[in-house]
């Protein structure tokens, strides 16, 4: 545990008494009557949101409202992809301001991530594949997003065990390739933000549902939750994939479709994979977690829905891009398989933005992408929660936008999992 004694004799002691003595992470609070702020949903978003409430903008009384356990959602179940190579300027920037906060976020929270900045490929396997990455890369050279188009030559001299033989059915031509981006520990993160969230005050509520809204006049005045009433003039709600049932209990509709996401890892094995590889064409994405396990995904599962689960033919289809692209990993066996609710907006772009209700703001929409996301998002949420109005990153991602017009189109950098 961070800020232990990690003496052979502690760990020794530790071990015989089954780790009681050891100091909780973060502190189990109890709900209060009211607070200054209520961040609802914990996961990596929400705890991240609470850390720069507390943090930057010194709200003195928060609370995050989970109704699981923290960090059990979404950010417990995604592949932990963290680039910034997104199309447009207001998606790469949003997520370039949450890289540069991942490069020194171990640092910040005193615990370790475990960010590893491995690299990510997208291969382009035809030539309009190629058209788009090189857009891409030409657009995020503009934005100061490191990007480069690599030849299939200097794709294969980089990942040697991938297939790039042209008489594959979708050959490789080349790819856009991320130096500074890779990988972090889905846990460490959101468990290193519970801690850092916790030591400033924060209270972290396990088991607590949120059942409903008190709106008075327009205005949010509190929540009904399944520990309770409690009283809130700011209610910023980050629920990932429940985020329209959330925003149903206030009236406001959000324009968002709730899908599984599935993935898998393999049995562990010996270091093979040392970055990050994606196709949108053969649909499929791989790396290899720090236990040796290759991390797999592809798409989500095209039927709505809450069940975290998803359809059988989404792991054949995922296991055959895989072997296409890696032919010598048909052996490999697979030891688990899961899904989280994603939740997809008509442009593949998060919705951070203040609502028709007075004090009630919403941070959704990331769908398949989110995690890379979580120090910028909640970065950025706070302020606009703090401030009652959007930090400049986020305007642009307001819900006005889908009655504007002002959509930002990201499908494409979205990529496979779309
Ligand atoms: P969550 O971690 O889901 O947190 C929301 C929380 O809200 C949950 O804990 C939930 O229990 C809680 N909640 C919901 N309703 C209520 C309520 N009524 N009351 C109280 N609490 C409530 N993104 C990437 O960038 N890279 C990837 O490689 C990647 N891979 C993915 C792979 C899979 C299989 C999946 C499912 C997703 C993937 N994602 C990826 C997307 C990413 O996981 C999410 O965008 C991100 O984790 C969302 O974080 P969050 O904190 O908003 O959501
Ligand atoms: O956004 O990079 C991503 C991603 C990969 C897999 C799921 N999402």
């Amino acid at each position: 545990m961070p800020g232990q004694n990690y003496s052979l004799w502690s760990l020794f002691k530790h071990g015989l008494n089954h780790h009681k003595t050891w100091e909780p992470a973060w502190t189990r609070a109890s709900l209060k009557p009211s607070y200054d702020v209520v961040i609802v949903g914990g996961g990596g978003h929400g705890l991240a949101t609470a850390y720069y409430l507390a943090k930057n903008h010194k709200v003195g009384r928060i609370a995050v409202l989970e109704k699981g356990y923290l960090g059990g959602g979404n950010t417990a179940r995604n592949t932990t992809i963290v680039r910034s190579n997104y199309l447009w300027d207001e998606a790469a920037l949003l997520y370039e301001h949450g890289m540069k906060l991942w490069e020194g976020l171990s640092e910040d929270l005193n615990f370790n991530v475990m960010f590893s900045q491995r690299g990510v490929f997208n291969l382009g396997h035809t030539l309009q594949d190629m058209r788009d990455i090189e857009r891409r890369v030409a657009a995020n050279h503009l934005q100061g997003v490191d990007a480069h188009v690599l030849t299939a030559a200097e794709v294969k001299e980089k990942i040697p065990q991938l297939d790039t033989g042209r008489s594959r059915r979708l050959p490789v031509l080349g790819a856009s390739w991320q130096p500074r981006a890779g990988i972090a520990h889905h846990d460490a993160v959101a468990r290193g933000f519970a801690r850092a969230a916790s030591r400033l005050g924060v209270d972290l509520i396990e088991n607590c549902e949120v059942l409903g809204f008190d709106i008075e006049g327009g205005r949010v005045k509190g929540l009904q939750t399944s520990q309770g009433p409690v009283k809130a003039d700011r209610v910023g709600c980050v629920a990932a994939g429940h985020s329209s049932v959330l925003a149903a209990m206030a009236g406001v509709r959000l324009p968002l479709e709730s899908h599984p996401l599935q993935a898998f890892v393999s049995e562990s094995m010996q270091r093979v994979i040392d970055t990050v590889i994606m196709s949108n064409a053969v649909h499929g994405y791989l790396s290899q977690s720090d236990k040796g396990e290759l991390v797999i995904g592809a798409g989500i599962d095209s039927y709505l829905g809450y069940g975290q689960r998803g359809s059988p033919h989404v792991i054949d289809h995922t296991a055959a891009a895989i072997l296409e692209l890696f032919p010598q990993f048909s052996r490999v066996r697979m030891n688990r398989q899961w899904g989280g609710i994603v939740d997809v907006s008509p442009d593949a772009c998060p919705i951070i933005s203040k609502t028709p209700v007075q004090g009630l703001f919403f941070n959704c929409g990331w769908g398949t992408g989110g995690f890379k996301a979580t120090p910028g998002s909640g970065h950025v949420f706070a302020h606009t929660i703090a401030h009652d109005a959007p930090h400049p990153l986020a305007a642009p991602f307001a819900l006005d936008r889908f009655s504007n017009g002002h959509l930002i189109d990201e499908h494409g950098a979205a990529a496979v999992a779309h």
